[in-house]
């Protein structure tokens, strides 16, 4: 496990998204703030070009799903996260996307108040009123804040200052066992080729329309990397159908060989992740995609936490600070490319902690329920219409 601790590290910066007038520029500043390490990996990336149609999800598969845009104070800058709806007044999102709300975040005070779009930036807005984040974020044994996204505990439930109009799609939570399911992702963030050949994230496309598309969850981080929490993070990889970029059956394999000069290979064993992807449909988050929703059966999941690649020293062609002639990531960055890794925080392994604090104030009408009230309304007008 040398490989991982070192992409920890590379893991560790911060997204932002600068805006003036109608140009957005996506920027990553290293090791700005390692709370927010996340921030950094999330919008989807796609297996086929972007721009292609089967990537755009539809309004109604928008509903229910929405932009959380958190304004850095004395600067035109603001971070962008995505967020699922689970009630009349509150979201679920990433807690790295909320964390400087939070009294216990040392970068406490640095955002304004969060505004929340539904379906997207171009859908109605409500700001959000407070936040709570899960406490293993923040504690020094568990959540390890200083590896930022790899918290054990990076969930965070938004409530809203009014609730969200009629017909806003509300999402149950899943309390299955996600490992082996495939899980439909809609995000709003940055998107892209997963070759790496383009990258796109402006306010007309990517945060306005979103994307979607599919992964499946494989294995957990613990049972993974022996590193935090079993069950609590969901790893999927970015498949492009090649064992050569099957990024899951290269960190899992245990044996590697040197061949001298620096050079290193890891024998393979394609049979501990044999999947290699759902061909075009197959997505991976990448920046501002924080928070977002991976879904199972209709139900909410998985919420995007982080991504992991190899550190570079160790795919940048110099054998002198080491180098593996087989490694997976077919862009030596953590870019959101094929043959990377990325982590979703489990709605399961969270659920008793979100379903004490869900409010539904009023039990939802069964559709026989509202046919009585109507039959009710009509008989109270008749009487009237009597007496008169
Ligand atoms: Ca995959
Ligand atoms: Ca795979
Ligand atoms: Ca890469």
């Amino acid at each position: 496990m040398k490989k991982l601790l070192v992409s920890l590290c590379t893991g560790a910066s911060l997204g932002l998204a600068a805006i003036a007038g109608s140009t957005v520029v996506f920027t990553s500043e290293a090791n700005a703030v390692p709370l927010s390490a996340a921030n950094a990996r999330l919008l989807l990336k796609t297996a086929g070009h972007y721009q292609n149609a089967r990537y755009i999800p539809t309004e109604q598969q928008r509903n229910g799903t929405v932009v959380l845009q958190s304004p850095i104070l004395g600067t035109d800058l603001a971070h962008y996260c995505s967020g699922t709806v689970v009630s009349p007044t509150q979201i679920v999102t990433a807690a790295h996307c909320v964390e400087s709300q939070d009294p216990r975040s040392p970068d406490y005070g640095l955002t304004g108040t969060t505004r929340v779009y539904l379906g997207g930036l171009g859908g109605q807005m409500i700001t959000a009123a407070s936040y709570e984040i899960h406490p293993f974020y923040f504690d020094p044994e568990i959540g390890t804040p200083k590896l930022g996204a790899f918290a054990a505990g990076d969930i965070a439930i938004v409530t809203l200052s009014e609730p969200v109009p009629a017909g806003t799609k509300i999402y149950g939570l899943y309390n299955g066992d996600p490992i082996g399911k495939v899980a439909t992702h809609i995000s709003y963030g940055t998107t892209g080729n997963g070759d790496g050949t383009e990258e796109s994230f402006t306010p007309e496309d990517s945060l306005t329309r979103g994307r979607i598309g599919q992964n499946l969850y494989e294995i957990d981080l613990y049972n993974a990397f022996e590193f935090g929490l079993e069950g609590a993070h969901l790893i999927y990889d970015f498949d492009d159908g090649t064992p050569e970029h099957n990024a899951l059956a290269w960190w899992l394999s245990p044996l590697e060989r040197s061949l001298g000069g620096g050079l290193y290979e890891v024998i393979v064993d394609q049979s501990l992740a044999p999947d290699l992807g759902f061909g075009l449909d197959e997505v991976m988050m990448a920046h501002n995609d924080s928070g977002g929703g991976a879904f199972i059966d209709g139900l909410l999941a998985g919420v995007h936490s982080f991504g992991i690649s190899l550190a570079e020293q160790w795919c940048d062609g110099d054998p002198r600070n080491g180098e593996y002639v087989n490694a997976p990531d077919m862009t030596c960055a953590l870019d959101s490319s094929f043959g990377e890794l990325a982590g979703d925080t489990s709605i399961a392994f969270f659920y008793d902690w979100l379903m004490a604090r869900l409010i539904f104030p009023v039990e939802i009408p069964a559709p026989a329920t509202l046919g009585l009230i109507g039959f009710g309304l009509l008989g109270l007008g008749l009487g009237r219409r009597r007496r008169a």
